[in-house]
């Protein structure tokens, strides 16, 4: 198959690309899994095709074209495949918005960072198993090629590290988690006023706008639980409504 789809089933943007996979019935592109946590999204191979080190990523080995993040891969797939449009011309501003404010919070900083001591007891085995393996694989990468990219990503890592193995220097990683908090709980009321028209993000139609919005919903009520729709009744409603779609049931439960 020429085009291939280099994803991270447990990592949050990847899953904007499966649900549009899913939704747009798309069964001809390879996928190709990165595990995170080894670090093989650092190897210089990967880094050829995916400079930033992220997943998703989608190469067509025919037209040599390769897209590095998950609102250009969305985007290509709906105006290249058949099925469900899921960017519909009349409702673009709408839709690009709402993809701009769910990428604007930070999930990686707050899946890896603690707001207090109690968070940090109970991430902290969790952090600590995922990071090894980076940490490991970064180690590995800097004797073949000592990069500044390479060393500020261990650096970034280790930061996180440091906080978790020594409490007494957590405060300031407390303090970007909570100003991230802060910032995603912003876009939580401002999501939960837009969807009184619902049934979806920008209307009666589901759109590009859900299958990026969807993903971090997801991903903070994995973080912080369902602190997430207190006082947030219509978000409640559509994460149960948009659960009960096809997409979403190929995604998560798989
Ligand atoms: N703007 C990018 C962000 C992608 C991104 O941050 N991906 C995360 C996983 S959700 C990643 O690959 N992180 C790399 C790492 O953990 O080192 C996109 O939308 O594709």
């Amino acid at each position: 198959m020429p085009v291939k789809f280099y994803s991270f089933k447990q990592a949050l943007w990847p899953r904007s690309v499966r649900l549009t996979l899913a939704e747009k019935n798309i069964t001809d592109i390879e996928v190709i899994e990165v595990n995170l946590a080894a670090g093989e999204n650092f190897s210089p191979e990967y880094l050829r095709i995916n400079k930033n080190a992220t997943v998703p990523t989608l190469v067509n080995t025919d037209t040599k074209q390769i897209l590095d993040d998950s609102t250009a891969i969305t985007e290509y797939l709906d105006a290249n495949y058949p099925g469900t449009e899921l960017y519909s011309t009349s409702d673009m501003a709408t839709i690009t918005h709402w993809i701009k404010e769910a990428h604007s919070i930070d999930g990686f900083l707050l899946v890896f960072s603690p707001s207090d001591f109690v968070e940090l007891e109970h991430k902290k085995a969790f952090v600590e198993g995922f990071f090894e393996g980076r940490v490991k694989a970064l180690a590995e990468f800097i004797q073949q090629q000592d990069t500044p990219f390479y060393r500020e990503k261990l650096q970034q890592t280790n930061s996180f590290l440091v906080a978790y193995k020594y409490p007494e220097q957590a405060q300031p990683l407390f303090d970007l988690h909570r100003a991230e908090w802060q910032k995603a709980e912003l876009f939580l009321d401002q999501l939960e006023d837009q969807l009184v028209s619902g049934p979806y993000v920008v209307g009666v139609k589901y759109t590009a706008a859900d299958v990026h919005v969807i993903p971090l919903l997801v991903h903070l009520k994995s973080i912080k639980g369902d602190v997430v729709f207190s006082g947030r009744p219509n978000l409640q409603q559509y994460l149960t409504r948009v659960s009960s779609r096809e997409s979403f049931k190929l995604v998560y439960d798989a």
